[in-house]
């Protein structure tokens, strides 16, 4: 699989996050990408440099005023007390129902809640060249498989990016590089792309980003959020609106659920693409389905994911797949790559 490596992911590495009120080790570190990273080259894969500059993509998914400020997050946080550079910046306050967000504070904890959606996303002095690298690499995959380099391709970078939307970050999440991806193959002359977000976790800004949308067909596979994070998005009722009612598709499964019932909702998933005649697709490739997943429940264990691999490989789609989720570190790396050989075994048998 040819994979487009952003080298500077290790750039954003949180020390902590807030789990029941404690201060726990940060579940997404820099230790996940080059998990995959090494054995993907022991696996003699073709790991490339990104080589394409997402900025113009960036600003058709995100907001001007979003960019902006994650841009400066970091020197704005140190503006605010030079002692401010050994710590991490996290949210505190956030425009929740009757508060004002069309007007942003000056006062940089202000703009910190305006544009977060929860305390996930502690800004770093490294945040914005690692999630510009990672953006670059969604990009660089997207145009190496619109090219035709290629049938598919993988962007592997973190932070993962399927939590942010239009203008807020949060889920460890900032820019959102599968909605870069999918972008980019619109702007490549794709018609249709569908988008098909297997994290454990909803993809809410992934969603909002194309719910108005029929260009693109967002379809999630995740735990019920009744139960699970991110609660507020990811119900079935959810179907798109405007132009884009009918081209959003969430397939919740309750916390626990069975192999069997994943792959269910995964069939389901691959007959709304098979006849939305779909040019192009973008997999937002979580791990977190992995049964050892220490944040997450479902049951995958890694044949599994090779399974995952053949069967949307079955598509026949030119596809880019983006990294996203994935907890239990000592097994990432083999369950990623399974998907991504799953995919290529399949593909070189059909041609
Ligand atoms: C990209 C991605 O996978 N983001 C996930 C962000 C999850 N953040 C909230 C974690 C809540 C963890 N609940 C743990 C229950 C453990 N028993
Ligand atoms: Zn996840």
């Amino acid at each position: 699989m040819l994979t487009f490596y952003n080298l500077i992911h290790t750039q954003h590495a949180a020390r902590f996050e807030i789990f029941r009120g404690d201060k726990v080790p940060a579940f997404e570190k820099p230790e996940r990408a080059n998990g995959v990273a090494d054995r993907l080259l022991l696996r003699r894969h073709v790991l490339r440099t990104p080589d394409a500059d997402a900025r113009a993509v960036m600003h058709q998914v995100h907001t001007p005023r979003y960019l902006r400020f994650l841009q400066t997050a970091w020197q704005q946080w140190v503006a605010l007390d030079p002692s401010n550079a050994e710590r991490e910046a996290f949210p505190s306050v956030w425009p929740v129902r009757s508060l004002r967000s069309d007007i942003e504070p000056t006062n940089f904890t202000g703009k910190l809640g305006l544009y977060s959606m929860d305390n996930g996303a502690p800004v770093l002095v490294g945040t914005w060249d690692a999630v510009k690298g990672g953006a670059d690499a969604a990009h660089s995959a997207a145009l190496a498989v619109s090219r035709g380099d290629s049938k598919a391709a993988f962007c592997l970078s973190r932070p993962p990016g399927h939590h942010a939307g239009a203008d807020f970050m949060g889920g460890y999440c900032f820019i959102n590089n599968a909605a870069v991806a999918a972008q980019t193959l619109l702007n490549q002359g794709a018609q249709r792309v569908a988008l098909l977000d297997v994290d454990y976790h909803h993809g809410n800004g992934t969603q909002s980003i194309f719910y108005e949308r029929a260009d693109v067909l967002f379809i999630s596979i995740h735990g019920d959020p009744r139960t699970e994070y991110p609660f507020y998005l990811g119900h079935a009722d959810e179907t798109g609106e405007g132009a884009g009612l009918g081209f959003n598709l969430n397939l919740p499964l309750p916390a626990g659920s069975s192999v069997a019932a994943w792959f269910g909702a995964l069939e389901a998933a691959c007959t709304r693409i098979a006849v939305h005649q779909t040019d192009a697709l973008v997999v937002s490739l979580g791990l977190d389905t992995f049964a050892g997943d220490p944040i997450s429940s479902f049951a995958l264990l890694a044949d599994d994911f090779t399974r995952l691999g053949q069967r949307l490989a079955a598509l026949g789609l030119p596809t880019v797949f983006v990294f996203e989720g994935g907890y239990a570190t000592a097994e990432l790396a083999v369950n990623t790559v399974n998907v991504l050989e799953g995919f290529d075994m399949a593909v070189s048998v059909s041609v």
